[in-house]
């Protein structure tokens, strides 16, 4: 055993270290961020690559001579060029924050944060960003960081004078200085392991990717068929023109995702093929092609989720392209005592819905198209279910697979167990969307819209209430049908000025009308009225 001695401790620690070790634990870091990162991104936030985003970034703010030289130099391949030089300053600065961090912690780790922050604004800034595109750039500063102190702080002593990068004074020396021992070899294994779970991300990611390019290629080989039905024609009066007010059908980028899918599935539709089994007396399977070769139905339907809360956005409308799910059910005959088809998606998800909403005429489909487009990958591709008057969690199973007969006494959808009821007929609510909450609005006449909605049964009346004053009468858009919502609208004269509250309440075609008593989105779906505040300037 050695003991370090005041002298070996003369020289200044910046001195003592190799720089190659804390550069190689700086890539290693940056390395393994990167790697996860972009795995992250394939799989819950596409369109949100660090890299690509920040190359997004650098182009916007690069002088317009300089992209026109690098243009003029490299032609084509001007943006490997842009991902090549970010990666490399990427590798320099990471190279830094590794000899930094080992010298001067905490300032390496900084630099990670920095280069971090760099990433996440570019992420955000992008005028399609939603919050899941932080979520990258968070998982590459987190992961850098960590691995750049995990790797740091283990340096080997070195040899000639017994520091370690880290320690500054003699007493947090270990005593080991003769360099030869483990500590170096195992800091090599460790800077190793790092780096290489960032390139085997790296490779998973780029995996990915190119699984979702030939899904997306497949999606353009399967052109969607000219549907025997056509949805009604949106009347003209359908839409009131306010401006703010949430365009009739929802585009599908705009469309609200939810499910439990970690990463979406992508489905081979050549081998894609659905089952419907169970209670039935002749179990049915078709493929994609069989089923785009059947006569497919045009509706539009508003899809609502459980989990939104009064005046929240996961709904939306879209028209959908599909094969009534009954006429498939009367092929499969189900056997008597069946009350519930158990549908299952490629991944494992299931949702359980009464036989009697899928064969009652309602537009209950397999839906291929949305608004004109082969489903999205992330709504469903190449099939997903669609049941007007139900919450998804019960009736809209994406990437669906299996149709199985059975009973709600025998069996549960995914949800059930997890708290949520078994039966999900959608509520009758009404939401405004302008005014938005908590803005300005200057005095005078305010128009008040939004949607309402009342599956199945559709809407007769919507009424605004300002402040305490008495419910007065919206005016109604027309109805596409009773399965989507309807807009509305009231003009609201002489608003003063001050802070007011606006409520909204529908009633529906049976006279129903919308709820004050407030309920939670557990088990089966909120109740309450949608409430907003504005502050009216003179
Ligand atoms: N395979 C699968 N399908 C699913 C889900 C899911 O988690 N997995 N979630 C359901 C829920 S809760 C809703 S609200 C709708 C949402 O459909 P969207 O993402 O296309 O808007 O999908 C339904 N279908
Ligand atoms: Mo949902």
């Amino acid at each position: 055993m050695v003991y370090v001695t005041p002298d070996t401790a003369v020289a200044p620690p910046h001195r003592a270290q190799t720089l190659w070790r804390p550069a190689a634990a700086g890539l290693a870091a940056a390395l393994a961020g990167l790697g996860v990162a972009e795995l992250t991104a394939v799989w819950i936030a596409p369109g949100a690559s660090p890299v690509l985003t920040v190359g997004v970034l650098v182009i916007d703010i690069v002088p317009a001579g300089v992209k026109d030289l690098v243009i003029s130099l490299f032609g084509t391949a001007d943006k490997i060029v842009l991902i090549v030089t970010i990666v490399l300053v990427l590798l320099l600065v990471a190279a830094l924050a590794g000899i930094l961090e080992s010298r001067r912690p905490p300032f390496g780790r900084l630099l990670v944060v920095l280069i971090g922050a760099i990433a996440l604004f570019a992420a955000l800034s992008r005028s399609s960003a939603s919050t899941l595109d932080a979520v990258p750039a968070v998982v590459a500063m987190g992961v850098a960081a960590i691995a750049l102190t995990f790797l740091t702080t283990r340096l080997p002593v070195d040899r000639r004078t017994g520091y370690t990068a880290t320690a500054s004074t003699p007493e947090q020396v270990p005593a080991r200085v003769d360099g030869s021992g483990p500590g170096r070899r195992r800091f090599l294994v460790y800077t190793a392991i790092t780096a290489g779970i960032g390139l085997l991300a790296l490779t998973g990611a780029q995996f990915s990717a190119a699984a979702t390019r030939a899904a997306d290629a497949a999606r353009a080989l399967f052109p969607l068929p000219t549907p025997s039905v056509r949805a009604a024609a949106i009347p003209a009066g359908a839409s009131l023109n306010v401006a703010g007010i949430t365009p009739l059908i929802t585009p599908n980028a705009d469309f609200y995702r939810i499910d439990t899918a970690l990463s979406v599935p992508r489905i081979d539709p050549t081998t894609w093929r659905l089952k419907v089994t169970g209670m039935v007396e002749n179990e049915v399977e078709i493929d994609f092609a069989e089923l785009l070769a059947l006569p497919l139905e045009e509706s539009t339907t508003t899809l609502a989720c459980v989990s939104n809360y009064v005046g929240g956005d996961l709904i939306g409308n879209a028209t959908w392209l599909g094969y009534p799910i009954r006429a498939l059910l009367a092929r499969a005959k189900p056997t008597d005592g069946a009350d519930m088809v158990l549908s299952t998606s490629q991944d494992g998800f299931t949702a359980g819905t009464p036989i009697e909403a899928l064969t009652d005429g309602r537009n209950a489909i397999l839906a291929v198209g949305m608004n004109g487009e082969p489903l999205p990958l992330e709504h469903g591709y190449p099939v997903r279910m669609v049941v007007p008057g139900l919450y998804g969690y019960v009736s809209a199973t994406k990437w669906v697979v299996e149709l199985k007969l059975t009973r709600f006494d025998q069996e549960q959808g995914y949800w059930t167990p997890r708290g949520w009821s078994a039966q999900g007929p959608v509520k009758l609510s009404s939401r405004i969307d302008v005014p938005r909450q908590g803005t300005s609005v200057s005095a005078g006449s305010i128009v008040v819209a939004g949607v309402a909605w009342s599956q199945q049964v559709g809407i007769s009346a919507v009424a605004v209430q300002i402040d305490d004053g008495p419910w007065q009468d919206a005016a109604l858009a027309d109805a596409i049908s009773v399965d989507t919502w309807r807009q509305w609208a009231y003009t609201w004269n002489n608003a003063g000025a001050g802070d007011h509250t606006i409520r909204v309440r529908a009633t529906d075609a049976a006279g129903l009308v919308q709820t004050s008593a407030t309920a939670d989105v557990a088990p089966d779906g909120a109740t309450g009225l949608h409430e907003i505040s504005v502050s009216v300037s003179a």
